[in-house]
């Protein structure tokens, strides 16, 4: 059987042009901010990618279908839907072969546009090692997904809702590059430094794009994370959020939140919590993430047409 791809017309017309494609994932639209900011967002990421030179391509499943870029009206369809299915890895081929529509995870838009022949995939936050995961197991499938899937994936590191050491320790064994963009400390999502030290780092996109065809040259397989810091003006520090966090997990455990919910239902609570005040950072993280991610697969195409 064909897998049923379906690419839009901007990301057709993209790659006929030889336009370098970055990959966007839809589960921050579904399950990570409420309408109408998300389709505000989604929008605006996609602008950001386009301005840098690059061709957007936000994936989803919609009725059975792998979409690669996503038309205005589809993504506002999405934006609004309640309901829509969160698709990793495990859920991929039982929702396309049932008709069904689910928003892609990282693990999931990570093999869609590795199937689709795109490098570079930006987001806001990864999944993780959950804290407690010691009892819970809950260590997200994006961490295996990036030691076996070869795609570059752009984000502002992982947040406090995760334990952020273990999930390093995990990406660690797992053969995972954690390269830091710019500076030596990991980023903390909302806040652009941890306590914690980056495993690597770079300070350009060439030489990201570059380690990312080293790797392939080699034969590894896998792809690499790319922790990109807030930018400074809009960081939220560490210390205000920390109680934020503790809360909304208290909730989560009082309402007996668990498996594929608990990260959402996070996500909306320290929204709730901060009073949007969490959206206005997440907004210029995944902005600043895109550009970034067109700025390596720019880097990428310059490598391979030399
Ligand atoms: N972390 C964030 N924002 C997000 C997510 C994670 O800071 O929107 C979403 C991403 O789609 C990620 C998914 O791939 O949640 C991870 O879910 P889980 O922990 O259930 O694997
Ligand atoms: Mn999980």
């Amino acid at each position: 059987m064909t897998l049923p791809l379906h690419f839009s017309a901007e990301v057709t017309r993209a790659r006929a042009e030889g336009i370098p494609v970055v990959a966007l994932e839809s589960t921050i639209i579904t399950h990570g901010m409420p309408y109408p900011d998300n389709l505000r967002v989604a929008r605006e990421v996609e602008a950001e990618v386009r301005a840098t030179g690059a061709c957007p391509a936000t994936i989803a499943v919609i009725a059975g279908q792998l979409h690669i870029g996503l038309d205005a009206d589809q993504l506002e369809t999405l934006a609004q839907s309640k309901g829509v299915a969160k698709l990793s890895r495990a859920d991929m081929a039982v929702c396309i072969a049932t008709g069904g529509t689910g928003a892609t995870t990282v693990a999931a838009t990570m093999i869609a546009a590795h199937l689709a022949g795109i490098a570079v995939f930006a987001t806001g936050g990864i999944g993780g090692v959950h804290k407690g995961a010691e009892q819970s197991f809950d260590i997200s499938a994006d961490l295996m997904e990036l030691a076996q899937t070869p795609v570059t994936v752009v984000a502002a590191g992982a947040k406090a809702i995760l334990d952020v050491a273990k999930t390093l320790e995990v990406l660690e064994t797992q053969g995972v590059p954690v390269i830091t963009f710019g500076q030596d400390a990991f980023p903390a999502f909302w806040s652009a430094t941890s306590r914690l030290k980056s495993p690597l780092r770079l300070d350009t996109a060439k030489a990201i794009a570059s380690a990312h065809r080293t790797r392939a040259a080699m034969g590894l397989p896998g792809g690499q994370l790319v922790a990109n810091p807030i930018p400074k003006e809009d960081e939220i520090p560490s210390q205000e959020l920390a109680p934020v966090i503790a809360k909304a997990q208290a909730d989560a455990e009082a309402h007996g939140i668990t498996g594929k919910a608990v990260t959402p239902y996070l996500l909306q609570r320290i929204y709730e919590l901060t009073e949007g005040r969490s959206l206005t950072a997440n907004i210029a993280l995944v902005r600043n993430n895109a550009r970034l991610a067109a700025q390596i697969a720019l880097a990428l195409s310059t490598i391979d047409a030399r």
